[in-house]
């Protein structure tokens, strides 16, 4: 481009000058220009490179060339002795024999740096000088020229001289687009030869120079518009002309033949209708709890509108460093809670925001698994459920963003990215640097969707990376360690657990294999041999009969499980169905097992609501004995495991332990703004943490209001629940079942 071209001379001219070494850095060229890098000078040591004048005058004119040291000829002494070489220097057919070159009479230096003869400014008289001058004006103004005319003909030899292949030509019904200026139509037709008749040298060639004039035109036109502009407007025009490339990479589908073909089913046929239940108890258990979503999304919407989360007790808005800037998790969060609660004009509202507010444009680091199980996988959701395609392109956008965060020697992602600057790391105090199985390992389902939504298998590969970096690692014990160095792609610190740090990386696999159409048989092996592990290195019952699983330290077992730990029991019956030979009754047995283990940890509690962390030491079962365990922040984990025994099982315990959940939660958590969190369940008096979390909305409340709903709601072999509670379908291989599912 002539713009580029013309930026890079002129820079070429001063910054070869200006990088000598011998300036400070930064420090003004005698033009105003900063002193450019050693390394802009393009071949040149930077001691050769120290700008002279070239009039006698100590002009404004600078040039430098690539030419070698020592061959320069003498300007006057002080340039000589720093090196620069004048104009004479670019023209050795021009210096005279005895080395009194051109460039010596126009640096008018008497001084012989070089011991060259004859060199002095008496070797031409003034008005030959003048004319010398004149000559080199023009002979620049070709050099000019020809750097614009360059590439143009190149294209020129190879179409008139050299007779390429056909093959090797651009397409012959290459069409401009929308936004084809007409000299490029007159490209297209001269490519095409619709004018001239075919094979005339002359009529070509004429043809080609018309091309290079107007390719030299509009490059022209460019500059000229580029430098009317802002520096801000310029900056604006390449971060359009990036976010453009991104998209049209994203749009080349070539890639898309890798992944397997898919049926979607059309946009809300599978379940994603509510009908009432028949039971009117069960009807108004269900309308209870569809009124606790309203009365959390009221107060948001009245006191934290447009914020990450409410403080429900202070009325105002909560932002955790987890998403950067980027605002609005409980909107996006409790989409696809209000399409399915029927919750029209809410969720119309919730559109709206997305479609004026949600910006991913932030200098920002966030946690790249939080904002893709609540951002991405929200945003998923509620496309598939709407069908509207703004949450499509909003989930593209931020999948591109979240991209960077795997370039790492493993491509094992980080923790933690910049949005902006797409620098990553993780976080300090896991394990020297690590990344985290949980984080890492829970991309899988969200990312596989990118790839069908975007028709981009970039985002597949990247997940399907992880999978093959775990599946290759030597497990110790058969168990998938917590932390995973990303710069060697080897296991740090044996820490594992169910709980925290592990958890949804096994629901994943588990999920990845049922999202697939039961056809990633990789995941569903992974998964059934490390539950198979966790069965045997970390499950165990207590005194009195509670199975819970303890946490693995290199080898010993600390005997605590945490509220996040309480998903296990539905994703062990959820897998159930698939289990090797045998072992399916076990697997539902032990989903239930954990259930009832749960139900304890928030039955023993004085608010009915469990602790963070429970343990089964020093006498104690299913208790926390820490002050700072005592914790309730409105988790889902417990009732998450109810909804699935209660799909599975039709067990009316599960409907009744959902329901104490609901009263207690109206009871100790409801304030009049909102829903807060509770610093000690144990605790008589309520001492609220005031934050209403957005997983309350994305997944509590889905879950107690799908247990009070009919099994036709969301049917579990039609949708997949991502760690977050959104929903992803099932990436069906059947068309036909997906039409008749569809009636
Ligand atoms: C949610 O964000 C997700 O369920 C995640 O997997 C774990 N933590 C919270 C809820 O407790």
């Amino acid at each position: 481009m002539r713009g580029c071209s013309e930026r890079s001379v002129a820079r070429a001219l001063f910054a070869k000058g200006a990088a000598s070494g011998r300036r400070p850095r930064g420090e003004l060229s005698p033009r105003g220009i900063p002193a450019a890098r050693a390394g802009d000078l393009g071949g040149l040591d930077a001691q050769d490179a120290a700008p002279r004048p070239l009039t006698p005058g100590g002009g404004e004119v600078w040039l430098l060339s690539g030419a070698a040291r020592g061959h320069w000829t003498a300007g006057n002494p002080a340039a000589g002795a720093a090196g620069a070489m004048p104009v004479g220097g670019l023209l050795p057919l021009f210096s005279s024999p005895a080395g009194g070159g051109l460039g010596g009479g126009l640096g008018g230096g008497g001084g012989s740096s070089s011991g060259r003869k004859g060199s002095g400014p008496a070797a031409f008289r003034l008005t030959e000088k003048f004319v010398l001058l004149l000559v080199f004006s023009a002979f620049i103004t070709l050099c000019f020229g020809a750097i614009f005319f360059l590439p143009d003909s190149s294209k020129l030899l190879s179409g008139v001289l050299f007779h390429s292949s056909p093959a090797l030509q651009p397409a012959a019904d290459h069409k401009p687009g929308p936004g084809a200026r007409a000299e490029d139509a007159a490209e297209g037709r001269a490519r095409r030869g619709e004018e001239d008749a075919p094979g005339d040298p002359a009529a070509s060639l004429e043809d080609n120079l018309a091309r290079i004039r107007e390719n030299h035109e509009r490059a022209l036109r460019e500059a000229k518009e580029t430098l009317q502009k802002l520096p801000e407007e310029i900056q604006r025009d390449i971060l359009m002309e990036k976010e453009k490339v991104a998209q049209d990479q994203l749009s080349n589908r070539a890639g898309f033949r890798r992944l397997p073909p898919v049926y979607l089913a059309p946009v809300n046929t599978i379940g994603a209708i509510d009908r009432e239940p028949a039971d009117a108890a069960i009807r108004e258990k269900r309308e209870k709890i569809k009124e606790m979503m309203k009365h959390a999304w009221k107060n948001y919407k009245r006191y934290a509108w447009g914020k990450n989360e409410l403080k429900p007790v202070s009325k105002g808005g909560h932002s955790s460093s987890l998403f950067g800037n980027i605002q609005g998790a409980t909107i996006v969060d409790a989409l696809d809670t209000l399409f399915i609660m029927n919750m029209k004009d809410e969720f119309e509202e919730a559109q709206a925001w997305v479609e004026e507010n949600l910006n991913f444009n932030v200098n920002a680091e966030v946690s790249v698994f939080e904002v893709n199980i609540r951002f991405v996988g929200g945003l998923i959701s509620a496309y598939y459920l709407s069908g509207a395609e703004i949450f499509r392109k909003k989930a593209v956008e931020l999948g591109v963003k979240l991209l960077p965060a795997f370039q790492t020697p493993s491509g094992i992602p980080w923790a933690l990215l910049n949005i902006k600057s797409g620098i990553g790391r993780n976080w300090p105090w896991a394990s020297g640097g690590s990344s985290i199985l949980a984080e890492f390992g829970t991309l899988h389902l969200e990312f596989m969707h990118l790839s069908y939504l975007s028709g981009n298998p970039i985002f597949a590969d990247k997940v399907m990376n992880i999978r093959t970096v775990l599946n290759n690692l030597e497990k110790p014990e058969g168990l998938y360690p917590n932390y995973l160095n990303p710069n060697s792609g080897q296991w740090a610190q044996y820490h594992v657990s169910v709980g925290g740090l592990g958890d949804s990386f096994y629901e994943y696999l588990l999920k990845a294999w049922l999202m697939s159409d039961k056809t990633d048989l990789q995941a569903k092996k992974m998964y059934f041999d490390a539950i198979k592990a966790i069965e045997t290195h970390l499950i165990r019952k207590s005194r009195n009969g509670l199975t819970y699983i303890a946490e693995w330290k290199g080898g010993l077992l600390e005997h605590k499980m945490g509220h996040l730990t309480c998903f296990a029991g539905g994703m062990f019956a959820l897998g159930a169905d698939d289990a090797p030979e045998g072992m399916t009754q076990h697997y539902l047995q032990l989903g239930a097992e954990i259930a009832r283990t749960c139900h304890e940890s928030y039955n023993r509690t004085f608010v009915k609501l469990g602790p963070e962390a429970f343990r089964f030491d020093g006498g104690v079962e299913a208790i926390a004995t820490r002050q700072n365990e005592k914790y309730y922040i409105l988790r889902p984990e417990v009732v998450e495991t109810y909804m699935y025994m209660w799909r599975l099982t039709h067990d009316p315990k599960y409907r009744k332990w959902a329901w104490e959940a609901v009263e207690a939660l109206e009871k100790h958590c409801r304030v009049k703004g909102g829903y807060s969190g509770l610093r000690d369940v144990y605790f008589t008096k309520e001492s609220y943490d005031d934050v209403q979390q957005s997983f309350f909305l994305a997944e509590t409340l889905k879950y107690l209001y799908l247990i009070f709903s009919d099994d036709d709601l969301l049917p579990l072999e039609h949708w997949i629940f991502n760690t977050e509670a959104h929903l992803l379908p099932v990436l069906s291989r059947n068309l036909k079942k997906v039409e008749d599912d569809g009636k």
